[in-house]
């Protein structure tokens, strides 16, 4: 039986440490304008406790590490490609694996086989990259995720859900023929790590099969998504996460993996999908942009320490503590009195930069002013979700998202719980100041993803 309280712990002990700088006050001043005021454009080794992303920075376990000694690095038919085959089968349960670099690489790749000119592509809110593809492809995103996501401070289980009669009305409005699939994310990452229930994937799943639309899910943070699951939904509370993540797959026809998340690789992704015509074309379109079809763009070494990741990944105590610690951290952060997106997300905590920063109007950045705030407190490196990361539409007017936030993500088996003391003593230090703070202006603007490199002048 499980008692009422059970901490977590860290089911791993520590073998090798990498020793991190300290800096001063001046020397990140120095750093963050030269760096135009964008976390992203830090160099790495001015940053002490670096929350910029959960991408590719997790710690690799000593079997990973093992398993890169194993690479077969053959130009075809490496022997880790087949166990990367036979794990995705087996753990995630779709039949066929293309492999790519990273999640963008599937991300293309899927996006110019199914999308055409004038499609429309609903999805349980955007994220960056993947809508990017969608509209190089001829395609146009549409947010179907329920309102409630778009509060920071509603604290709905399950935001992640689709709203199925924003998407009746899309599909009655442009019929289904214009609809290749619906875009559906696992712990959506833009509305703040949130959760999709399994009883709204399964209605999801019959409405747009009355349709004959797929659903092409964005696994990269599935797991997380499946704990949520294990602790909110009922009938799942004495499912494993490798149950839970088996039955979310099974509702959806395909899927897009940047294997630098849940998986707890630095490198790697891939296209996984249950129909033979799509993959067929998938397996020849990955030779133009990635590499052979058996590997992708990736060393050998990779395809192993992801198989191998991929299978710690679903293991039910790692799980626990690594979305414990995200939790530690929201409510410490709350104890101070900051205001965070509630519930606490699956792999970071999301500041709300408009009601930290009320001065500040979203046209002045305030959640790029608070991630630089941050960093220049205590060389925490976070970045920003708001209106520099939502970008232009195609007729060049800014999105203006509702969610203006600034993410603390953290990455899996890297940090202890007296770094995120440290964060949050932090933040509530700039909390104390923020009546002080002032905007910031673009000064420099690239075409595309323009949170990446953006450049910015504070304001006098
Ligand atoms: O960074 P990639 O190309 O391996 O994956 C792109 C990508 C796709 N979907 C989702 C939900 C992501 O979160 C994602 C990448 N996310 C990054 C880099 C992040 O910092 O959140």
């Amino acid at each position: 039986m499980k008692t009422l309280k059970q901490s977590w712990a860290e089911p791993y002990k520590i073998k090798m440490v990498e020793l991190l700088k300290m800096t001063t006050q001046s020397h990140r001043r120095k750093a963050m304008s030269e760096a135009g005021f964008n976390t992203f454009l830090l160099k790495s080794e001015d940053v002490y406790i670096d929350l910029l992303t959960d991408s590719g920075t997790s710690a690799m376990s000593d079997h990973q590490w093992a398993g890169m000694m194993m690479g077969d690095e053959a130009y075809a038919g490496s022997r880790n490609f087949y166990h990367l085959e036979e794990v995705v089968k087996n753990i995630y349960g779709y039949k066929y694996l293309v492999p790519t670099h990273q999640g963008r690489g599937a991300e293309n790749i899927l996006s110019k086989i199914l999308i055409k000119k004038g499609d429309i592509i609903p999805g349980n809110m955007y994220f960056t990259t993947t809508r990017l593809h969608q509209e190089l492809a001829g395609g146009k995103f549409e947010d179907i995720i329920i309102d409630e996501a778009h509060d920071p401070e509603n604290e709905f289980p399950f935001k992640g859900n689709v709203d199925l009669e924003k998407l009746e009305k899309l599909i009655k409005k442009y019929g289904a023929k214009r609809i290749p699939y619906v875009s559906m994310a696992t712990s959506v990452n833009m509305a703040g790590g949130q959760p999709i229930s399994l009883k709204n994937l399964k209605d999801l799943r019959a409405l747009t099969k009355k349709h004959g639309i797929r659903v092409i899910h964005d696994m990269t943070r599935v797991a997380e998504n499946a704990h949520f699951i294990q602790q909110r939904e009922k009938g799942y509370e004495h499912k494993s996460i490798r149950e839970i993540v088996k039955e979310i797959n099974s509702y959806t026809d395909g899927a897009t993996m940047s294997a630098k998340k849940d998986a707890l690789v630095n490198i790697g992704g891939f296209l996984a999908l249950n129909d033979w015509d799509v993959f067929e074309e998938a397996r020849n379109m990955v030779v133009v942009y990635e590499g052979l079809h058996t590997y992708g763009g990736l060393a050998g070494r990779d395809m192993e320490a992801m198989a191998i990741g991929i299978l710690e990944s679903v293991n039910d105590n790692h799980i626990h503590a690594r979305v414990g610690q995200v939790i530690y951290l929201g409510e410490k952060m709350i104890e101070y009195g900051v205001p965070i997106v509630k519930p606490i997300g699956g792999h970071g905590i999301f500041l709300d930069a408009k009601k930290f920063l009320p001065h500040i109007p979203q046209d002045q950045f305030p959640a790029q002013t608070l991630a630089a705030e941050v960093y220049l407190d205590s060389g925490v490196r976070t970045m920003e979700r708001g209106v520099v990361s939502a970008g232009r539409k195609a007729n060049g007017e800014n999105y203006y998202p509702k969610l203006e936030l600034v993410r603390f993500t953290i990455p899996r088996r890297v940090y202890t719980q007296a770094h995120m003391d440290v964060i949050a003593e932090s933040v509530a230090n700039v909390y104390g100041r923020r009546n002080k703070i002032k905007g910031m202006k673009m000064v420099y603007e690239p075409k595309y993803l323009r949170f990446f490199q953006a450049r910015f002048e504070k304001l006098k």
